[in-house]
């Protein structure tokens, strides 16, 4: 929704790039260790943060992001790749590092292959323990033959596969096997993130809750284990290549270099009376279009010439249970995304007010809660105003309600003229348009 062009920000010299919350991990858990060599490996570069995205995946693995100052997306088990492409796609400037573990790789081994074979910039650390270690220890695509593991007590009967081999064969620029007991890893991650192609680390590690007490294996039994395996470590691949994000970037220019796909910014057309951060939180129910009036006061943000971030929660079901969308509306760059307590709240649903309790609870006497006559005895501090859609003069529906409240509130909160919503309205498709403009115009006569 904002601009996507790259921000320079300038930063302070940075002795670390973790924040001061001590790691989670089990007592002699590899993850730790791989996490200190890529703080001193980001440290070692100083590269800005707000140029620096780590993205996870799933497992023990996944928890790592939070415990880093930089930006951070962390979404569903084997889907890091997909997400951390795309990101590098939208804006190649960004140094895009992923952590995943071996069961990742396994779930999502067909994104790793073709990142490997497009060579999309990104670095990934491949945290690779040879088991799932979040759910109990089971065997995952690295897990040696004969290994015990949670879900082959009687010793694994397949063979690991070679994740090295894999991308390198595939076309990866840079490939590298190591263990986190190295002490050069922190290089190596450093040449990794440099690198401007696809660059993977297959780093084994020790999962001291389930593979190594299953199999007497410590660091000792992991080395013996390359050899055993007749694997080589160090720098397997290195080629020379052209990255993907610029790449596609350069052929889709026209013979005179210009892009024939240019970004098209949203060009502000609309006054705005916002003069600090302002933190709209919209509640209600999945599939009843909560997102998409989140996504339309957006775009009316940005067309009345604010920057808008919208963070969307709903449970994987889609259509049952919570939606809720956070919206951020500032005349600054917002650099995160988080709301703590809204300035203002939407009370759509039953769904919604179950997924509210914390944002209640903080709002105070300044901010205001927008909800619907069978809300009114919510508690809260925020001002109440009670909207009526009997009062709307049009047919209420499941879908429409969210817009119909969402309008509402913004004639309330006067952020912006009502007709920036309308002509957010009208960058749609037609039908959705047509559906949307009635409702706000019958915003109007909620109070
Ligand atoms: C699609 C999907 N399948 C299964 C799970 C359950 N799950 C959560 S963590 C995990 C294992 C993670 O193992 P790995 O990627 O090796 O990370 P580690 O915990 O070892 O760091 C699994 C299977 C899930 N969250 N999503
Ligand atoms: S279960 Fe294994 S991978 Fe997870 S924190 Fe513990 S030792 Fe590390
Ligand atoms: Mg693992």
């Amino acid at each position: 929704m904002a601009t996507i062009a790259p921000i320079a920000i300038k930063q302070e010299p940075l002795s670390t790039y973790k924040n001061e919350r001590p790691l989670p991990f089990c007592p002699g858990c590899g993850h730790t260790l791989i996490l200190n060599h890529l703080d001193k490996a980001l440290t070692k570069l100083q590269i800005p943060r707000t140029q620096t995205v780590i993205v996870t995946d799933i497992g023990c693995v996944g928890l790592s992001d939070q415990y880093f100052t930089t930006n951070a997306f962390h979404g569903l088990h084997g889907r890091s790749i997909a997400y951390a492409t795309g990101i590098k796609l939208a804006n190649p400037e960004l140094n895009v590092i992923v952590l995943m573990g071996d069961g990742g790789a396994g779930i999502g081994g067909t994104h790793l292959v073709n990142a490997a074979r497009r060579n999309v910039g990104l670095t990934v650390l491949m945290f690779n323990n040879f088991n799932f270690g979040m759910t109990g220890g089971e065997h995952s695509v690295t897990t040696p033959h004969g290994a015990i593991t949670s879900t082959t007590r009687r010793g694994n009967p397949e063979y690991p596969l070679d994740i090295c081999a894999t991308v390198g064969e595939n076309g990866a620029g840079f490939v590298y096997r190591g263990t986190s007991f190295d002490k050069d890893l922190p290089d190596r991650i450093a040449e990794a993130i440099q690198y401007q192609g696809f660059a993977l680390l297959d780093i084994w590690e020790l999962c001291t809750a389930y593979f190594s007490p299953f199999n007497d294996f410590g660091r000792k039994e992991m080395l013996g284990l390359v050899d055993a395996l007749g694997l080589e470590t160090g720098l397997l691949y290195y080629r020379n290549v052209h990255e993907y994000s610029h790449y596609v970037r350069e052929l889709s220019k026209d013979a005179a270099g210009k892009p024939t796909l240019p970004l098209k910014p949203i060009e502000p057309e609309f006054p705005n009376h916002v003069d600090r951060k302002f933190h709209l939180v919209l509640a209600g129910s999945a599939g009843a279009k909560v997102r998409s009036a989140g996504k339309l006061v957006g775009y009316a943000g940005v067309m009345s010439g604010l920057w808008a971030t919208q963070r969307d929660d709903y449970p994987t079901t889609v259509k049952s249970g919570h939606s809720i969308s956070e919206i951020i509306l500032s005349p600054e760059e917002i650099r995160y995304t988080g709301v703590a307590k809204p300035d203002a709240l939407v009370l759509i649903s039953d769904d919604g007010l179950k997924k509210s309790g914390r944002h209640l609870a903080r709002m105070t006497e300044e901010d205001v809660l927008f909800t619907l006559p069978q809300f009114a005895g919510v508690e809260t501090r925020a001002r109440k105003v009670i909207l009526d859609p009997k009062k709307a003069g049009v047919r209420i529906t499941r879908t429409n309600l969210a817009l119909l409240l969402t309008a509402a509130a913004l004639r309330h909160l006067d952020l912006f003229p009502i007709e920036a919503l309308e002509a957010a309205a009208k960058r749609f498709q037609a039908r959705f348009a047509d559906q949307n403009l009635p409702i706000i115009e019958a915003s109007q006569r909620l109070e």
